[in-house]
C-alpha cells in the first residue's frame, strides 16, 4: 500500500473508528485473546498515525465501570490530551449496556426495574462523558434487549419500556443542553437469540412514537442488516429520505454468519460500491464510522493495515462512483431508461387528474416492448469496478 497515492485519508473524509475496534483483542467464543491490551491513548496514537479524523467510545472503553470520580477525571484528561495531539475529534459516544452481567436480561427492557433504572443512570453518565469530549451524536445499540425465550416478557412490554427509556434520555439531553442527536442501532440477533428492533426499519417505525422524534434517528450497520438478509443500501436510503440517517456503522459481512464486523468492502465489494455511491450522491455529511475489527490472525501492524484498508477501500469506491456517474455509456443508458413516455402526469391527487388518468388508454404491448438494458448497465458497472473503464 503506497503512502502517497490518491487514496490517503483526510479530515474532510470524516473517517472515524471506535476505541473498541482497533482495541479489539481477537477473542471469540472458541478462542482466547490473541492481542495484548492497548490503552485508549495508544489507540488514539494509532488512529493519528493511520490518518483517521475521529474516535468514538463506549463509556467503559475509556473509564472502567467502577472508577472513582477522581480516576475518571484523570483518565478523561489524559485521553483529551491524546486526541488533541493526534488531531482527533470525538464525533460520537455510546454506552455499554451489554457487557456487564447485570444486563444479562437486557437493560432498558429488563424485567427487573432496578436494572432498567441502572441502565438509565449509566447512560446519563455516558452522555455526560460524551458531552465533555465534544460528541454530538449518541448511539444506542440494544445488544442485550432481547430474548432466548419469549416466555420471559410480552414483546410489546419491551417496546413500551424502550420508549420510556429513550423519552427519559431525550429529556435529560434537553435538561443538560447537550444537543445530542440519538442514533438507534438495530441488529437481529447475537448476543441475544433475538434482539428487539431487529432492523433499521423497525426503528424507523418506533421513532415517530417517541415524545421527541426530531431528536432521534438511526445508526444502520452493514453487518447487522445483512445478517437479516437485507439490502443495506436500501435501508440507508430509506433512513436518509426520512431525514433520520444520523450516523452509520461501516464494515462487511458474509451471508448467514455471526456478526463478523469485517474490514469495509472486504466481503461484498459491489454492494459496498452502491452504498458509497449513494452516500456520495446525496452528499451525506455525517461521520464514516468503521465499526469493524481486524482478523484474529493480525498483530498490531495488521490492525493498522485493517484501519488503513477500511478508509482506502471507501476512497477507491468514492472514485469509482464518480467514474460511474461520468461514464458516457452509462449515462446514455440511464437517459434511455428514464426517457419520458406519453404517460399522463400523475403528481398530487386532483379530481381533474384522476379523471384524466381513468380516461387514459394504455398501450400495454408498446410499453412491454420498451428496452431495459440492465444486463449491459450492470456489466458496465462490473467493468468499471474491475478497472476496465
Ligand atoms: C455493535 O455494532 C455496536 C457497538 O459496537 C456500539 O454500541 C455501536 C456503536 O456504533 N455498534
Ligand atoms: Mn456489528
Ligand atoms: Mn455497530
Amino acid at each position: 500500500m503506497t503512502n502517497n497515492d490518491a487514496y490517503q485519508p483526510k479530515p474532510s473524509h470524516k473517517f472515524s473508528f471506535g476505541l473498541w475496534t482497533l482495541g479489539n483483542r481477537g477473542r471469540d467464543p472458541f478462542g482466547d485473546f490473541v492481542r495484548p491490551v492497548i490503552s485508549p491513548v495508544e489507540i488514539a496514537n494509532m488512529l493519528g498515525e493511520v490518518g483517521a479524523w475521529g474516535v468514538n467510545l463506549h463509556d467503559n472503553d475509556l473509564v472502567p465501570i467502577d472508577a472513582t470520580p477522581a480516576e475518571r477525571d484523570a483518565i478523561v484528561r489524559e485521553f483529551k490530551k491524546a486526541c488533541a495531539e493526534n488531531k482527533l475529534v470525538v464525533p460520537m459516544a455510546t454506552v455499554s449496556l451489554f457487557f456487564h452481567p447485570i444486563f444479562r436480561d437486557g437493560a432498558f427492557t429488563a424485567n427487573d426495574a432496578e436494572v432498567r433504572a441502572y441502565a438509565l443512570q449509566k447512560t446519563m453518565r455516558a452522555m455526560d462523558l460524551g458531552a465533555e469530549l465534544g460528541a454530538k451524536i449518541f448511539v444506542l445499540w440494544g445488544g442485550r434487549e432481547g430474548v432466548e425465550t419469549d416466555a420471559c416478557r410480552r414483546a410489546d412490554d419491551a417496546v413500551k419500556r424502550l420508549r420510556e427509556a429513550v423519552n427519559y434520555l431525550c429529556e435529560y439531553n434537553l435538561d443538560q443542553k447537550y444537543g445530542f442527536k440519538f442514533a438507534l442501532e438495530a441488529k437481529p440477533n447475537e448476543p441475544r437469540a433475538d434482539i428487539y428492533m431487529a432492523t433499521t426499519g423497525h426503528y424507523l417505525g418506533f421513532i415517530p412514537t417517541l415524545d421527541h422524534p426530531e431528536m432521534v434517528g438511526v445508526n444502520p450497520e452493514v453487518a447487522h442488516e445483512q445478517m437479516a438478509g437485507l439490502n443495506f443500501m436500501h435501508g440507508v436510503a430509506q433512513a436518509w429520505e426520512a431525514g433520520k440517517l444520523f450516523h452509520i456503522d461501516l464494515n462487511d459481512q458474509m451471508p448467514g454468519r455471526y456478526d463478523q464486523d469485517l474490514r469495509f468492502g472486504s466481503a461484498n465489494f459491489k454492494s459496498a460500491f452502491w452504498l458509497v455511491k449513494f452516500l456520495e450522491d446525496v452528499n451525506y455529511e455525517g461521520p464514516r464510522h468503521f465499526d469493524a475489527h481486524a482478523y484474529r490472525t493480525e498483530d498490531f501492524c495488521g490492525v493498522k493495515d485493517f484501519a488503513r484498508g477500511c478508509m482506502r477501500t471507501y476512497l477507491i469506491l468514492k472514485e469509482k462512483a464518480a467514474g460511474w456517474n461520468a461514464d458516457k455509456e452509462i449515462r446514455a443508458i440511464l437517459q434511455e431508461i428514464s426517457a419520458g413516455s406519453n404517460s399522463p402526469p400523475i403528481g398530487r391527487y386532483s379530481k381533474k387528474g384522476a379523471a384524466a388518468l381513468l380516461a387514459h388508454v394504455f398501450n400495454k404491448d408498446a410499453i412491454c416492448k420498451k428496452r431495459l438494458p440492465y444486463e449491459r448497465l450492470d456489466q458496465l458497472t462490473v467493468d468499471l469496478l474491475a478497472g476496465l473503464r
